[in-house]
């Protein structure tokens, strides 16, 4: 154990493993609630529970975040309830988003969740804009905006960047690199090899973190974080990471990499890792990490148990809340 990891306090290292365990319980239900075709589908997160949980530690309920289309793990580190969660999935009433968003568009604004995203690459600029909102307002919030290696190459990053730049703005723009858009690998999509590398091109730090290790994340967010609510502005974080299953459920990754390849990457797996620092530095014991487990799969459940039990949505509320009136 190095004397940064030491000195973060117990209750944020207990927090950060319940988070990743409750997000891996959550998103094998979510995978088998697709394979029995109950929901479409699902983009499962299961291997990069680290990334949202090392930032979202340093968030409050009035910080913002965005995500994409894979973001079931943005959603429950940010807070958002998983009963609600399941029943959306499930196109309940009681869902989030009263059933009409789906896995794909989660939002809870009362958690500061506010929305995944299927468009890949578009929620990029909300966040920055958020941001200013923020700072035209005088508040010390922050936005966080995660985003995959392949949205990184969508112009929507780049203007974002820019303008968080010169204003100065306070977020947090997080790439995911879980090295694979679909099937196209990073190492062929982006140039220069780097996501972080391109930072400098817009004058703010770029920094790189092993987005398996929650703690090595924390340290990189606890940073960014504060450099963003004193003003300082904008930082650009490429995490890497993986995703242990397909791109979607019906995705066979083995067509475009190999067994070696993924077992290299859950060897690192990033429960796995927390779990062998909270016993070796003494901070819990086995039996309590234990029933951690046991309590998050039982929550699942009684999400799953909610959602199932839960109706849909009325035919005759079709048309409400899908749009919002401005004044
Ligand atoms: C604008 C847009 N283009 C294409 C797609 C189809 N699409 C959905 S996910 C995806 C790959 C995204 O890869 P990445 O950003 O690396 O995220 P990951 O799936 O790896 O988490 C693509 C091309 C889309 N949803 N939106
Ligand atoms: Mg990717």
């Amino acid at each position: 154990m190095t004397e940064s990891q030491s000195s973060i306090p117990k209750d944020k290292l207990m927090w950060m493993y319940e988070t990743m365990v409750l997000i891996r319980r959550f998103e094998e239900q979510a995978k088998r609630e697709a394979d029995s075709g109950r929901i479409l589908g699902t983009h499962s997160a299961i291997g990069e529970e680290a990334t949202p949980t090392g930032i979202c530690v340093h968030l409050d309920d009035n910080d913002y975040v965005l995500g994409n289309h894979r973001s079931h793990h943005h959603c429950i580190a940010k807070g958002v309830d998983i009963n609600e969660m399941m029943a959306e999935l499930l196109g309940k009433v009681t869902g989030t988003n009263r059933g009409k968003g789906g896995t794909m568009h989660i939002a809870d604004a009362t958690k500061g969740m506010l929305g995944a995203n299927g468009v890949v690459g578009s929620n990029i600029p909300v966040a920055t804009g958020c941001a200013l909102a923020a700072k035209i307002q005088g508040r010390d919030n922050v936005s966080v905006v995660f985003f995959g290696d392949g949205a990184s190459s969508q112009g929507s990053l780049h203007e974002a960047m820019n303008l968080a730049s010169i204003w100065s703005l306070p977020v947090l723009f997080v790439c995911e690199n879980n090295r694979y858009a679909e099937s196209t690998p990073f190492e062929y999509a982006i140039a220069g090899q780097s996501v972080a590398n391109r930072a400098a091109g817009y004058g703010m730090p770029g920094v790189t973190v092993d987005g398996q290790n929650v703690i090595e994340v924390y340290e990189v967010a606890e940073e960014a974080v504060a450099r963003a609510r004193k003003g300082d502005g904008p930082t650009l974080i490429e995490a890497f990471t993986y995703r242990y299953h397909g791109h979607f459920g019906a995705d066979n990754p083995l067509g475009y990499r190999t067994p070696e390849e993924q077992k290299h990457y859950k060897d690192k797996d990033c429960i796995k890792t927390m779990e062998q620092f909270l016993i070796e530095s003494g901070t819990a014991s086995k039996n309590k990490l234990e029933a951690i487990d046991n309590d998050a799969v039982q929550r699942v459940e009684k999400a799953t148990q909610f959602a199932i039990e839960s109706a849909y949505p009325d035919p005759s509320e079709l048309l409400s809340d899908v749009y919002v009136k401005y004044p």
